[in-house]
């Protein structure tokens, strides 16, 4: 089964899109299957209100692992099944805790094993740093590494803040030849425009 991975820093908002898009291709319960940094697999079932209260919040590093969901996307000839792979938000540079440096090299490693990556970023904060670059090397090796693979969207999230639009003019400018979808993981805009490209890549 194909893969997606929801890659960004911490508290773009990875786990919000992943639980209100699993909603969106109509999913009333969730069963995540964690896999930890240390090889552990767990299985947790949730109904989507807990999954939003429990998961996703502010606070750096919410997430500390893959954790993937099974989906059906519904399209012309029946439907289409995919994994949706949530994960540890990465940083530049080293990170002191030992724990989350594993959980950030598992994401790594995912990032170079997948067949899509979703890649998040936060407009409101790019907003604020007066660009991408300004905020780091990060997301655009991120979107470096994607431009050698088939499956590759920047996922350009919080469109609904005041200040996105000035993000998403600064990301356009900066990372011309990337796919770029303005979407608010909050209020489920854009999720139409997520569906059908991951459709054509799964
Ligand atoms: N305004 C706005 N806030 C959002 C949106 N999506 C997520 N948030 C908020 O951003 C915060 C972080 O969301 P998470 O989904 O936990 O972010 P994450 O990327 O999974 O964070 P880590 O797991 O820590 O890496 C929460 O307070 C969310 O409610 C959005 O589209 N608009
Ligand atoms: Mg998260």
């Amino acid at each position: 089964m194909r893969n997606c991975l929801v890659v960004g820093r911490p508290n773009v908002g990875k786990t919000m899109f992943c639980v209100n898009f699993a909603e969106f291709l109509g999913l009333q319960r969730l069963e995540v299957y964690y896999q930890l940094p240390d090889g552990t697999i767990r299985q947790r079932k949730y109904d989507l209100s807990a999954a939003r209260h429990e998961l996703s919040g502010l606070g750096q590093h919410k997430t500390r692992s893959l954790q993937s969901i099974q989906l059906d996307l519904p399209g012309g000839k029946g439907a289409r099944k995919f994994k949706l792979t949530d994960s540890t938000g990465l940083t530049d540079g080293i990170h002191p805790d030992t724990g989350l440096r594993e959980a950030m090299a598992q994401t790594l490693a995912e990032l170079q094993a997948t067949d899509c990556i979703l890649h998040m970023v936060d407009l409101g904060e790019v907003a604020r740093a007066g660009g991408v670059r300004a905020m780091g090397e990060l997301d655009l090796q991120i979107a470096e590494l994607g431009s050698y693979k088939d499956g590759y969207a920047m996922l350009a999230n919080k469109i609904d803040l005041p200040d996105a639009p000035k993000g998403l003019a600064l990301l356009r400018e900066e990372l011309k030849e990337a796919r770029i979808i303005p979407i608010s993981a909050l209020y489920r805009q854009g999720f139409r425009e997520v569906k059908e490209y991951v459709w054509r890549m799964v």
